[in-house]
């Protein structure tokens, strides 16, 4: 019984509340139980699929990869981690990130009239080592203004062992931190400022089902998974229809900027003050880009 699958749509006061606060929520039914049984079996069939792939391998619109190994892949112990913008290849995740109680509940923390910006699946598999660096998602893609969230919704059981998101709660009302090091955009935050992210972090467990709404300023991180079990993410990015991006997008696709809920803006937006700019980077995912950026630091 996945009991974090139910039909709740909207989020309540005290949920709104906790988000504006907190810079999260975890609600349940990120899903209707129909849509959620056909993610996790459409997604089992190309972690099957991966095992006769031997490098990263398909392609999206930027040219990049959708599939992304983590190194020591194999047909035996497959580490499919990421499936770059499912939507533009699955009418079921298009459907769940565009029809079903995500959009909803984005609508409840940004609405009326939200965007789409983009979609992918993060997966850790038993006995994969995939962590990710503490960072927030608007420095990746800054916008106009910070009007946007990022929903993670639970594939799987979301437990303290098999690699949780952790987040810092009041990071948002803190500004942007800088992903920059030695004048290069690692992706994520210094070695001082994840110490003390670490410190203030709390994990977001939840069940099958549920979902962690995020600003798109708070900051975040996660460990590998060190449980049997998997721990895989439908993660979806949504903004207010007047936050337009001030960069390309690493990953486009191209649903990027449809509306799914209410109606479009031709005003952008203004948020006071600068904003820190990434550079560009073609790769299959921020892990790889996180990864090199972890080694240089060891190297130093
Ligand atoms: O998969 C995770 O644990 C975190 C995901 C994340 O931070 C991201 O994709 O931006």
């Amino acid at each position: 019984m996945l009991c974090g699958v139910c039909v709740v749509a909207f989020l309540s006061s005290e949920q709104v509340e906790h988000y504006r606060r907190e810079g999260y929520v975890v609600a349940s039914g990120a899903a209707t139980p129909a849509s959620f049984a056909a993610m996790t079996a459409e997604l089992d069939a190309w972690v099957e699929d991966s095992r006769s792939h031997r490098e990263n391998y398909g392609e999206t619109l930027s040219g990049s990869p959708r599939f992304d190994l983590e190194p020591g892949h194999g047909a035996a112990r497959p580490r499919l981690r990421r499936v770059n913008n499912p939507a533009e290849i699955s009418e079921t995740y298009r459907t769940a990130a565009f029809d079903g109680p995500l959009g909803d509940m984005a609508a409840s923390l940004l609405g009326p009239d939200v965007k789409f910006l983009q979609c992918k699946i993060n997966l850790k598999l038993p006995g994969t080592a995939t962590r990710v660096d503490y960072h927030q998602d608007f420095a990746y893609v800054p916008y106009t203004n910070d009007d946007a969230l990022t929903a993670l919704a639970m594939l799987d059981d979301m437990t303290l062992d098999n690699g949780c998101l952790m987040v810092v709660p009041g990071s948002h009302r803190e500004g942007q931190a800088s992903l920059w090091q030695y004048e290069r955009f690692t992706g994520s935050v210094s070695a001082e400022k994840t110490a003390e992210c670490k410190r203030r972090a709390v994990p977001i467990v939840g069940k099958a089902g549920d979902v962690c709404l995020m600003h798109t300023l708070l900051l975040h991180g996660s460990d590998a998974n060190a449980s049997d079990r998997p721990r895989r993410l439908f993660i979806c990015g949504y903004s207010a229809a007047d936050a337009f991006p001030l960069v390309r997008a690493s990953l486009p696709n191209c649903f990027q900027g449809a509306i799914v809920r209410g109606k479009a803006s031709r005003h952008a937006r203004l948020r006071a003050g600068s904003v820190e700019l990434p550079t560009e980077f073609n790769m299959a995912s921020f892990f790889q880009l996180q990864e090199r950026s972890a080694r240089r630091a060891v190297r130093r």
